[in-house]
Formats: structure tokens, C-alpha cells, sequence
């Protein structure tokens, strides 16, 4: 366990030369002074009162997955730089940083952006225009309580959404206030899903019970490494994070890694990668591939799986299945469709060579402990469930599961810091949608049920979403898909009648706000967070303080919903008599309690990191007591086995009212969806397939409209050169991309690091619509709005396209 520098309150050498580094006057004072004891904060105000300069400690709250800590440089009041905070030490990765990325060192650009939003605002020209007139906070926070009664009066609780959105993960503002607020006041409509991984985490437990995969650190024991669309150096920067765990952990056991991806990523450049180019909305049919290589040369012990499995081979199938229901019938061609699965049908699908299918299954099989895990980008597909499935069985096929140095298939674990957040108090509402269906849930919500929507809570849904709250997330114009349908739903304000808006930025989203309400940015707020969900086994608390003054009028949302609640009479019952900073120090001696070595909240409270530890799970591989003695630890299905075979999944099949085309196998096949090459038809009008996928450039939109981020990893969308050549399209050109739904216009960046007959572009671009073009560049102007058969999930990386020079 570590103890860091923080929490001594002698100033460490290396502190010291931090402050005096900085001026002469600085140096001076270090030369002079450094011998004696000095306490951080008593060196601090020297140095402050010399050269007004001094460091305050901020976090990074957007929602990548990790969290950093930033050490930032206030001169006169005024931030000047962002830095990261001073390398810990523990006793697992020795001396390491929790070093945040160029986005996180960028936040000076976002607090100072010409996109501030400063004061509250109400609109007034028409819904989506983005015309407004300032108002006053009292003004303001009245018609939003007036709004919530009225609403709640009229149409019911239920007709109040709270909408996703993940801009900053505060613990005693942000969401946590507004659920608080609306709990009090009668409760609020909720979803289900994410955007990020509804497919995966609705298919898993048909899979193997509970979500869980094995962490990084299991790789430091693994001779191979392989992984599905996950791409960890631009998704998951931080020092503190997964990328880092990995990283630490090759660097051990040297394993050969093997990166499947329709893009050549920055990991592949990173972990000296083999790069797999595969077919987007495929990867299921590579399974399916490998299978059919491992069983034909003999390489699986069939005993072994059906001792963990249903529904591998017949002898493991329920009584309810057909026959030739199992995993080993679709493979080898006796199933329904007929089709034997070769290498080289998979091949054709996938477009990896059949040769380079058949090594992977020897080399899967031959390995001595295989990793074997997914990214989230393979699943944000309309078949996206079949494909999670699909990647989960292949370790226990290949018996490469339970046992130091691999994993279950799925995505390796990571565990939060467990700092509390401000109790939200419970829902009286308690209908869930999922949130994919958000548009039709107010412009049909008639439609919405629980056979076709699996709607949770109700048969269906009585009245539609008449408000919604919209704190931090740009969803509504930027985020969803079919942005050009999206925009037409929000645009007629007798559907939705009240949309609130809070941000720092004129986004997309803000425009379509009838009450805008600016809130600080991270570097302006305080609070005491966690290490959000992606830090692998590196788990820690950062303490943050306001680093300046706030700008021109904005606020904390934990204030703001405090004077919401003041109007309608629940102030007292929200504030409980507590400040925000009351609340910090609460919840953090609901941590003390667990943590006794942690010091009073006063003596750490705004000095950045104050607690850090490794997971001692870290070290466990997943499902290891199952591997052992399967009887004596079930997992949570139904079978108490790996369900490869799923009868829950044929019930729903059977019951549940689907879309003409849809399907929801009982086995992970590879299922040929709309919106992809196999639709022969539209692959004639268009012939590209297009995938997104996040980029360091940005987070999804945060950080978006950063000029000096935008320089350096430009918005582009990546083209093979044989698309290019035979389009006339060079490096830079801007062109245009274009299907039924909609055009984007954006740079073509032509590389060889993309499959031919693919392209990719980075999602969160600013959307910017002139003449029915988005010419901000961002994909959902041509994305689906499509749920996905199983998750009811969002497909945005499943899309076909055309694409010319403009
Ligand atoms: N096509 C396509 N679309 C996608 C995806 C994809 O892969 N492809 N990915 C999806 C995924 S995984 C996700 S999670 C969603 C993310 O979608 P969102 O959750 O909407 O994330 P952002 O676009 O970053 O929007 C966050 C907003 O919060 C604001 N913000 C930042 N800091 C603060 C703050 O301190 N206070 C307030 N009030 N506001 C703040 C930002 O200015 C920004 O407008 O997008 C989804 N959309
Ligand atoms: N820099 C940065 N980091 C982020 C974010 C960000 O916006 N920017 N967003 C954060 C959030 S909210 C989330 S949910 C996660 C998202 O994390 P992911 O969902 O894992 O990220 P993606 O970039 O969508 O997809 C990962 C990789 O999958 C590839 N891919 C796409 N389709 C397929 C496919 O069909 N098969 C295979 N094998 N590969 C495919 C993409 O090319 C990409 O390289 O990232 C988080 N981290
Ligand atoms: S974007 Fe993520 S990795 Fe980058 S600084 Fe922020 S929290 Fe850290
Ligand atoms: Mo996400």
C-alpha cells in the first residue's frame, strides 16, 4: 500500500525545486531556504507573495474512462499552464505518474474559449436557431421550478426526462444534484444502456452470468495477447490507466500481441502489434472461422468444453434446443443456414487472408496462457451482441480461460475508487426506456413497449418525454444518431415543450436549449472525486479546488439546484443544511471510515491526489474458481455454465416483437445486418462501409472545439488509397460523405492504415449544419437510429456510405 507525498506535510526536495524552478527570485529563495523544514503550504505563500504565482491542484472529470489529476499554474489569478501532478510510488509499479493526455493539457484553452457560455440565457428566436436573451440566475432557476411543476402537473412525472450525458463526472454537482432535486419533486423518467457498451452488457450475462473479465495485469503472465478493437493508446491515455497496466505488464512478460481492427491504431503502433485488418460488424464470422480451423485439426479437447459449456456440441444442448442447435452444428454447415464455416468463408466475410485464420487458431490453441479481450467499438454495431458473444466463447473453446495469464474474452476489468457521491434519494418514476429510443419516445411514444422496446417497468409507455434536463451531455444534437431526423423531432417545441441545457459551451446540443445555464468548467470547480471506471487496478481519490475565481456568471450545479429546489419549497430537504463543501468533507469521512490512515478533510482537501492504491484482484485471473471446480463454483447463468447455447435468448426470440429481419440467435452467430456489405442492394448505391471510433483529439465532443488540438490531430476521415484513386480524392482533400441519412463534409486522410473498401471517421466533431450539410463533420448526420435487435442499442458504428471529392 502507498503512501504518498501528500500526505506528509514536509515538503519533499523535489517539491521544492517545483516551486523554485519557476523565477530567479524563486531560486533564490530555495537556495536559501531549502535546508529547513518548511511545510507545502508555508513555502507555497512565500513563493505566492514574491512572484503571485502558485500551484492548485484540478482533475480532468471528462468521461474517457480515466481520471487525471492536474497540477495547474495560477499567475495573478489567471491559469497559465496545466501540468501533471508528482509521480506516486506503490508497491506494484514501483514510481509512476498518473499523466494525463493532451487533452487534459489543454483545459487552459477550454476555461479561456471563445464557446464560454457566461450568463443564463432563455431563448427566443425559434427552437434550434440558437438565438437567446440573457436572463437572471433568480429569473432563470424560477422558470425551470415553474417548468417542473407545470410539466409534473399536466403530464406526470414520467413525461420528465433526465438525459444521458457524461461531459463531467462530479460527485457532489453535475447529475448528482439534479437527480437529487428531481427525486424530490416527484421523480423523473430514466433509461437504461449506455452509448458506450449496451450490447456488451446486455449479452454477457446470457454468456457467463455477471460482466467480468480479467485486468491487464494478468498479461505480465501471458505468452499472447489478443484484442478485438480495443485501443487502449488513444482510448484509455492516462498514465493512471489501462493503457499503462498493459504497458507495465508486457513489459514482463513480453507476450506477442495480435490487434484486430479495421484501422492500424495507435496501439498497434504502440504494443508492437501484429495488425489483423478486419471487416467491420465481422468479427463474430473470424470466430465462427477459427472455430471451424481448431475443430477440423483436432485442436479442441471437446470433453474439457462441454465439462464448462451448453451448447458447444449437441450433447450439452436443453432439452428445449433443435437438434442441430448447437455451436459445432452452425460451424461445420449442419445447422439451418447449411453453411460450413471455413477459413475461407470467414476469410471472405472478414477479408483476413484464410492462411492468416488458420495460424490464429493454431496459435490461439498452442499458446501457453492467451489474453484474450475485446474493445466496446466491435459491439456498437447492429449485430453488436452476437459479436460480444461471439469473442466470449472463443477462450473457452480454446480452453484458454480460468488460469494465470488470460482472460474470459471480454473487457478487461477495471475498479472505481469508492468515493460517494451525493445520495440522488430514490425515484418515484420507476419506467426505464432504453436510451437509444429517446427521439421516439417523444415523437412516438405510443410505439415503446415492453415486447419491442424492452421497456422496463410498464407494458408501454403512457404519455412522451414533454421535458428534459440535458446537464453536461450533447446528445441531443451532436451525440445520437440521425442527428438530421434528431434535430427535426427537438425542432417542434409542441412535442418536447421544455428543454434545459447546462454546459460551459455553445454546443450543438445548447442551441436546442430553451433555458441555457452556464456551470463551471472542471478548473473552476471543487470537489472530491474517484478514478472513474478505466484505471485497470490503480485505484485513487483526487481532492479538487476551484484553481481561479469563477468566469463571469457561472456556477456550480449543486448552488443551482439548491435555489431550483428553493422555489418549490424542498430546499431544506436538498441542502440537508449542508454547503457543497459540506458535502465533500461528508463523503469524505464516509471514505475515512474505511480508510482510518487518511487525515482529517481540512489537512488534504484541495491538494490533488490524496489516496492511491493497487487492487489486489489485479493478480486473479477471471472465472479461476470455475476453472477449477466448475460444480463447486457455478457462474450466475441459468446452467450455472458458459451458456454458448442460450435458451433465455430463444425465449426472447420467441416472445418479443421484432423488426421484420431481426434476429436474436441462441448462439452467437454471425448475423448479416442491415446498413453493411451484405445488404447487396445498398451496398450498389453505397459501397463504403464507414465505422467511427474515438480519437485522442478529442472526448467524443469535449475538448472538441480546442484550436490548438484541432491542429494536432485533426478531424479526418481515413480513406485506403485504392478508394481514394479510384474516387480522385488526394491527402487533405475535403470530400464529402453521404447516404439516405444525410452529408458530412470533413478531410480525407488517405493511409494504408485502413482495410480497402472501409473507412473510419472520428466521432465527436461539432456538428454544424449549413443547407442540409453537416459541415462541422460529424458522422451522426449519417448514422442509424436503428436499435439493435437484442440491447435495443445503439449501431453508430455500423453504417454505408458514399463518398466524393467536394
Ligand atoms: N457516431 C457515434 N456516436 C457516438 C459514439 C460513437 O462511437 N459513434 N459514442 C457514444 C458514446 S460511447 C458516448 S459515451 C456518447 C457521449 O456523449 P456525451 O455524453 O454527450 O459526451 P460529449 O459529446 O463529450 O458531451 C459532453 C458535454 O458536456 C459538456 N461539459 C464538459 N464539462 C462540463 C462541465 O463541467 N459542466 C457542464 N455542465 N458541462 C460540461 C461539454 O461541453 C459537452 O457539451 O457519445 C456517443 N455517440
Ligand atoms: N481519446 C478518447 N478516449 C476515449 C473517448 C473519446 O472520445 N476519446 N471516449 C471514451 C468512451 S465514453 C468510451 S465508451 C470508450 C470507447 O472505447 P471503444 O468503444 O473501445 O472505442 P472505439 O474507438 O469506438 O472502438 C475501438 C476500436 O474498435 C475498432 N472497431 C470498430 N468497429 C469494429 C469492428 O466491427 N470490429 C473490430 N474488431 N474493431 C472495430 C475501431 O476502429 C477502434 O479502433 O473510449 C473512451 N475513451
Ligand atoms: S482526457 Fe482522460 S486521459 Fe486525458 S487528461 Fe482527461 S482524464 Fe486524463
Ligand atoms: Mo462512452
Amino acid at each position: 500500500m502507498s503512501k504518498l507525498s501528500f500526505l506528509t506535510t514536509q515538503t519533499t526536495r523535489r517539491q521544492l525545486l517545483e516551486y523554485s524552478g519557476k523565477s530567479a527570485i524563486g531560486a533564490a529563495l530555495f537556495s536559501t531556504l531549502s535546508a529547513l523544514p518548511f511545510t507545502k503550504k508555508a513555502l507555497a505563500k512565500e513563493v505566492n507573495a514574491l512572484n503571485h504565482s502558485e500551484y492548485k491542484h484540478s482533475a480532468c472529470l471528462v468521461n474517457c474512462g480515466s481520471r487525471c489529476a492536474l497540477r495547474v499554474r495560477v499567475d495573478n489569478g489567471r491559469i497559465v499552464q496545466v501540468e501533471p501532478e508528482e509521480p506516486i510510488n506503490d508497491d506494484v509499479f514501483g514510481e509512476h505518474q498518473i499523466r494525463p493526455c493532451l487533452r487534459g493539457r489543454s483545459n487552459k484553452y477550454r476555461v479561456y474559449n471563445p464557446d464560454r457560455l457566461k450568463y443564463p440565457m432563455k431563448r427566443i428566436g425559434k427552437r434550434g436557431e440558437g438565438k437567446f436573451k440573457r436572463i437572471s440566475w433568480d429569473e432563470a432557476t424560477k422558470m425551470i421550478a415553474s417548468e417542473l411543476d407545470r410539466i409534473g402537473t399536466k403530464y406526470g412525472n414520467e413525461a420528465i426526462y433526465y438525459q444521458y450525458a457524461t461531459g463531467a463526472y462530479y460527485h457532489t454537482q453535475g447529475s448528482s444534484a439534479w437527480k437529487r432535486l428531481l427525486n424530490l419533486t416527484g421523480g423523473y423518467l430514466q433509461y437504461f444502456n449506455t452509448y458506450s457498451n449496451a450490447q456488451i452488457v446486455k449479452a454477457t450475462p446470457y454468456t457467463y452470468g455477471k460482466y467480468e473479465g480479467s485486468m491487464f495485469w494478468q498479461v505480465a503472465h501471458s505468452d499472447l495477447v489478443v484484442l478485438f478493437g480495443l485501443n487502449v493508446s488513444e482510448t484509455r491515455m492516462s498514465g493512471g490507466g489501462q493503457v499503462e497496466e498493459m504497458r507495465r505488464a508486457l513489459e514482463k512478460s513480453h507476450a506477442r500481441v495480435i490487434i484486430i481492427d479495421p484501422r492500424y491504431t495507435d496501439s498497434v503502433v504502440a504494443e508492437h502489434a501484429e495488425w489483423l485488418p478486419i471487416r467491420p460488424s465481422a468479427d463474430a464470422a473470424l470466430v465462427a472461422g477459427l472455430v471451424h480451423t481448431m475443430l477440423v485439426e483436432n485442436l479442441i479437447k471437446e470433453e474439457e468444453v462441454d465439462k464448462y459449456a451448453v451448447g458447444f456440441t449437441q450433447r450439452t444442448l436443453p432439452a428445449s434446443a433443435a437438434k442441430n442447435g448447437s455451436y459445432q452444428d452452425y460451424v461445420l454447415g449442419n445447422g439451418d443456414d447449411g453453411i460450413e464455416k471455413t477459413a475461407s468463408w470467414a476469410s471472405d466475410i472478414t477479408g483476413i487472408p484464410t492462411v492468416r485464420i488458420q495460424q490464429l487458431a493454431r496459435e490461439i490453441c498452442s499458446a501457453k496462457a492467451a489474453f484474450i479481450c475485446q474493445g466496446w467499438g466491435p459491439q456498437r454495431h447492429g449485430n453488436g451482441e452476437q459479436t460480444a458473444r461471439a469473442i466470449q466463447i472463443l477462450p473457452i473453446i480454446a480452453n484458454q480461460f480460468g488460469r494465470l495469464g488470460t482472460n474470459n474474452g471480454n473487457w478487461p476489468e477495471a475498479v472505481a475508487y469508492n468515493v460517494p457521491y451525493l445520495p440522488t434519494g430514490d425515484n418515484a418514476v420507476d419506467i426505464k426506456i432504453p436510451l437509444y429510443s429517446w427521439t421516439d419516445a417523444i415523437a412516438h411514444p405510443e410505439s415503446i413497449t415492453d415486447k419491442t422496446h424492452d421497456l422496463q417497468g410498464a407494458e408501454k409507455l403512457n404519455v412522451g418525454i414533454k421535458m428534459i434536463i440535458n446537464q453536461a451531455g450533447n446528445v441531443l444534437a451532436n451525440q445520437h444518431g440521425d442527428l438530421i431526423r434528431t434535430r427535426r423531432i427537438l425542432e417542434d417545441d409542441t412535442q418536447c415543450e421544455t428543454i434545459v441545457v447546462i454546459d460551459n459551451h455553445m454546443t450543438a446540443t445548447a442551441k436546442f436549449a430553451d433555458i441555457l445555464l452556464p456551470e463551471t468548467t472542471y478548473l473552476e470547480a471543487s470537489d472530491l472525486v474517484g478514478n472513474s471506471y478505466a484505471s485497470g487496478s490503480n485505484q485513487y481519490m483526487i481532492s479538487m479546488e476551484n484553481t481561479i475565481t469563477p468566469l463571469w456568471e457561472c456556477r456550480s450545479t449543486y448552488d443551482i439546484c439548491a435555489d431550483i429546489a428553493e422555489h418549490l419549497g424542498v430546499k431544506q430537504a436538498f441542502t440537508e443544511g449542508r454547503t457543497q463543501a459540506d458535502w465533500m468533507e461528508y463523503n469524505y469521512n464516509i471514505v475515512r471510515k474505511e480508510r482510518p490512515h487518511l487525515p482529517p478533510f481540512k489537512e488534504v482537501r484541495g491538494t490533488g491526489i490524496i489516496d492511491q492504491f493497487r487492487s489486489p484482484e489485479a493478480d486473479k485471473p477471471v472465472m479461476a474458481d470455475f476453472y477449477r471446480d466448475p460444480a463447486a463454483h457455478p457462474l450466475t447463468t441459468p446452467s450455472g455454465k458458459v451458456e454458448i447455447y442460450s435458451a433465455a435468448l430463444q425465449n426472447l426470440q420467441d416472445t418479443w416483437i421484432l423488426p421484420k429481419g431481426d434476429r436474436i440467435p441462441a448462439i452467437p452467430e454471425f448475423l448479416m445486418v442491415p446498413d453493411t456489405p451484405w445488404d447487396k442492394s445498398l451496398a450498389k448505391k453505397y459501397p463504403l462501409q464507414l465505422t467511427g471510433f474515438h480519437t485522442k483529439g478529442h472526448t467524443h465532443s469535449t475538448y472538441a472545439s480546442v484550436a490548438i488540438l484541432k491542429e494536432a490531430v485533426p478531424n479526418q476521415v481515413w480513406l485506403n488509397p485504392l478508394d481514394a484513386q479510384e474516387r480522385g480524392i488526394g491527402n487533405n482533400d475535403l470530400v464529402k460523405i453521404y447516404n439516405d441519412r444525410g452529408t458530412v463534409m470533413i478531410e480525407a486522410k488517405v493511409t494504408h492504415r485502413i482495410l480497402p473498401g472501409v473507412a473510419a471517421m472520428p466521432e465527436g466533431a461539432w456538428s454544424v449544419v449549413k443547407n442540409g450539410i453537416d459541415i462541422g463533420g460529424c458522422i451522426n448526420s449519417i448514422t442509424s437510429h436503428r436499435l439493435s435487435p437484442l440491447a435495443k442499442g445503439n449501431p453508430q458504428h455500423t453504417n454505408m456510405v458514399e463518398i466524393e471529392k467536394a
